[in-house]
C-alpha cells in the first residue's frame, strides 16, 4: 500500500476521534493534511481549531474551520498531530514540517494526543531522523556548540524561517535513549526555543497506517 494511502486512511480514523461540536488542536505536515481533508469531506462539525501553523491555518480555513487564537481558548479536548518517530512509549521526534513550537504548545494545551502516521515512523529508540531544534537566529552558532559537546551533527536548515522568524538546527547523530531527559537538558541550552522531542507531550493514541488497515494503540 503506498504512504499517501496509509495517510489517507489514519486520516479518515482520526475523524472519528473527535468529539462533535468540539474545540481541537490540528498539528503539520503532510498526514495531518490528510486528516484535515477527511474531516472537511466528513461534515462533522467542529466548534473551531486552534492550529499548529500557518499552513494548517490555511487549509482548515478553506474547508470552513473558524481557526482561535490560543490565546482565546484554555483546554482543548484533543490534538492531532503527525510525527517523524514514534517510539514504544509514545515518545516522539517531531519537527521536520518546521512547526515545533507551535506544535508543542498546542499539544500541551490538549487533553488527548492522537498521533497519526504510517508504521515507517515507529523506532525503538529515537534518533535515526535528525533531531530538529528551534533556536533564536542571534544564538545559532553558540547553541550548535553546545550540541556538538553533547555528540551531536548539527546542521542548519538552509533558507528556512520558521513562522516565528527563528531557524532550524536539525541534529545528526544523537542516540536519544531517554527522551524526557534529552528533552530537558536541550531545553536548558539559552537560545533553544523549542527541541522536536516530545516526550513531555507524548502521544496518548496511536493511530497505524499499516497495509492491513489502521491499528489504535493506547
Ligand atoms: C508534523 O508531522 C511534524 O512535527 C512532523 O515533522 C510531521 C511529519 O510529517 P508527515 O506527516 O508529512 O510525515 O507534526
Amino acid at each position: 500500500m503506498d504512504p499517501n494511502t496509509l495517510k489517507q486512511l489514519v486520516g479518515e480514523a482520526a475523524v472519528q476521534e473527535i468529539p462533535d461540536g468540539a474545540v481541537i488542536g490540528v498539528g503539520t505536515g503532510s498526514t495531518v493534511n490528510c486528516f484535515i481533508d477527511a474531516l472537511g469531506r466528513s461534515g462533522k462539525k467542529l466548534a473551531g481549531a486552534v492550529s499548529s501553523s500557518e499552513a494548517t491555518t490555511a487549509r482548515l480555513e478553506a474547508i470552513g474551520v473558524s481557526v482561535l487564537d490560543a490565546n482565546t481558548v484554555e483546554s482543548l479536548a484533543l490534538y492531532i498531530d503527525g510525527a517523524d518517530e514514534i517510539d514504544p512509549n509514545f515518545c516522539m521526534i517531531k519537527g521536520g514540517g518546521g512547526a515545533l513550537t507551535r506544535e508543542k504548545i498546542v499539544a500541551a494545551m490538549s487533553e488527548r494526543f492522537v498521533c497519526i502516521c504510517d508504521a515507517t515512523k515507529r523506532v525503538t529508540v529515537l534518533g535515526r531522523f535528525p533531531l530538529p531544534v528551534e533556536v533564536i537566529p542571534m544564538a545559532r552558532e553558540y547553541v550548535a556548540r553546545q550540541l556538538r559537546a553533547l555528540g551531536g551533527d548539527p546542521k542548519l536548515r538552509a533558507g528556512f524561517t520558521t513562522d516565528n522568524g527563528n531557524q532550524i538546527l536539525d541534529v545528526h547523530g544523537l542516540t536519544i535513549d531517554d527522551p524526557l531527559a534529552w528533552e530537558r537538558r536541550l531545553n536548558d541550552i539559552p537560545g533553544v526555543v523549542t527541541n522536536g522531542i516530545f516526550a513531555m507531550q507524548a502521544a496518548h493514541v496511536l493511530l497505524l497506517g499499516t497495509p492491513n488497515g489502521v491499528e489504535r494503540f493506547v
